[in-house]
């Protein structure tokens, strides 16, 4: 039996939640045209579709809230802020933006010019489509390892050094304005990047003297898995671990809505000047002024506490403990999912329970419908729904090399009766797996499908 630690906090607040019968489940699925983004949150028992900006802010956030200053300019809000994101990343300058994509989207519009490449481990959904809008091409270039779904090298989310290279020699350095590692690598399961790797990508990225961004939704649960696995970490803090992380990089993206544990927010860090000035005149035109950027002062007081709550090392023990329980206990289902278990998601590997299902008819998109219909829970695909795009030279379908169904766990969110709820229901569909069928679309926009795509059954 996998061990499920106690949650280091108790409840103080509660919020009802429903089950609906399946006859109701069926009808709501075929009028959100079996996209579970279109299926309303009253209508979903256990939510895993995300675990950003879903999470429970604790009492002193709540408190902070209170304090928030909502001066246009200026706020003590922003300053409590910057003091924080000063202490823990280190960088010269910084803005708050009203989430990570926003953060992508300015930096994106500062650097890239059509035809230029950024690459990266690999590139979550929002940065992937960021880049594209301005005409430039995401290019992911993680480890072979991340591919396997058994393999449980600890550091799955690590660049191929020699790939990266290669990779420069290749395209030209006038090519690519910045380089970016996502951290933990959420596209392919969750999983951290070594302290040892990271060093080796900035060496890289520096020696041809591109600048080096880091994505740092989860850098918190990063920098506790390294605490965890990589030698000479074990007795440093998670904060130290961090410091030294972001000393590596010119800069930095971060959705505040994973691991600074707030409803809304993000972040945009960097040392270069002239980018600050342009990041500036960009952030007024797209987000607001930069002491707030398109936030309220509230919320910059809820991210500067949440800040630290996401350091915390009882916390961190704990919620990584709490996705591995969840993991093992669909295996024990008989269900193959990403090994190791990844920080904030657990990632099922939808080929493996439907085989019979190619990837053009989205076998991931067909685990997340059944799992509704099963038990009222929603996850999200990451697969071919997601990440299939037509080769921009050729013009072919590109496919991605996992199709994954991902069971994301909001923070201090769900109890272990929840996730022991979805092993079961897991269990169920694992049992009935061959008379599944899979999908064909009936709408899907160019970029960033899986938000408004509309689907049939097969
Ligand atoms: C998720 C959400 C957002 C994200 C991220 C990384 C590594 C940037 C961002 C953008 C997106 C999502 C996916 C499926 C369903 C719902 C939401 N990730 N970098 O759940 O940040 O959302 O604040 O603009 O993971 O993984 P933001």
């Amino acid at each position: 039996m996998p061990t499920y630690p106690p949650e280091p906090f108790r409840i103080k607040v509660t919020e009802p939640i429903r089950l609906i019968p399946p006859a109701e489940r069926e009808a709501k699925l075929k009028e959100a045209g079996y996209n579970l983004f279109a299926v309303k949150a009253e209508d979903i028992f256990i939510d895993l579709l995300t675990d950003s900006g879903t999470g429970a802010m604790s009492q002193d956030q709540w408190a902070a809230v209170m304090r928030g200053d909502e001066s246009y300019a200026g706020a003590r809000s922003f300053h409590r802020l910057k003091a924080a994101v000063e202490d823990i990343f280190g960088f010269k300058y910084f803005v708050p933006t009203h989430q990570g994509r926003a953060a992508e989207n300015i930096l994106s519009a500062c650097l890239v010019k059509p035809g230029q490449y950024v690459p990266s481990n690999m590139h979550f959904d929002t940065t992937d489509a960021n880049i594209r809008a301005r005409g430039g091409r995401p290019t992911n270039l993680i480890i072979d390892e991340a591919f396997d779904p058994a393999n449980p090298h600890p550091f799955k989310g690590n660049m191929d050094i020699a790939k990266l290279k290669a990779f420069i020699e290749k395209t030209g350095v006038d090519k690519i304005p910045f380089g970016m590692v996502t951290v933990t690598n959420n596209a392919g399961g969750g999983q951290p990047v070594s302290m040892e790797n990271l060093k080796a990508v900035a060496d890289v990225y520096h020696s041809y003297k591109i600048p080096f961004f880091i994505d740092a939704a989860r850098y918190a649960e990063n920098c506790f898995f390294i605490k965890q696995r990589e030698p000479g970490y074990e007795s440093k803090s998670v904060k130290e671990i961090a410091r030294e992380m972001f000393s590596l990089a010119d800069g930095m993206t971060m959705s505040a809505k994973k691991d600074a544990i707030v409803n809304i927010g993000g972040l945009l860090c960097m040392n270069d000047d002239k980018l600050f000035e342009n990041v500036k005149n960009e952030l007024i035109l797209r987000e607001g002024f930069p002491t707030y950027g398109g936030l309220a002062g509230r919320d910059l007081d809820a991210i500067a506490v949440g800040l630290y709550e996401g350091l915390d090392e009882s916390y961190l023990e704990y919620r990584l403990a709490q996705t591995a329980y969840l993991s093992a206990r669909i295996n024990e289902a008989g269900i193959p999912t990403i090994q190791p278990a990844g920080g904030h998601a657990v990632y099922l590997d939808a080929r493996a329970v439907l085989p019979h299902i190619p990837q053009s008819e989205f076998p991931g998109q067909a685990l997340a419908v059944e799992l509704y219909r099963e038990g009222a829970i929603r996850g999200v695909e990451i697969g071919s729904v997601m990440f299939a795009y037509p080769d921009p030279d050729s013009g072919k379908m590109i496919y991605p090399k996992l199709e994954l169904l991902r069971l994301a766990i909001p923070r201090r969110t769900y109890t272990r009766s929840h996730m022991d709820y979805v092993a079961d229901a897991l269990a169920k569909i694992k049992s009935r797996a061959s008379s599944i069928r899979g999908f064909k679309f009936t709408y899907a926009p160019e970029l960033l499908r899986h938000f408004t795509a509309r689907f049939e059954p097969l």
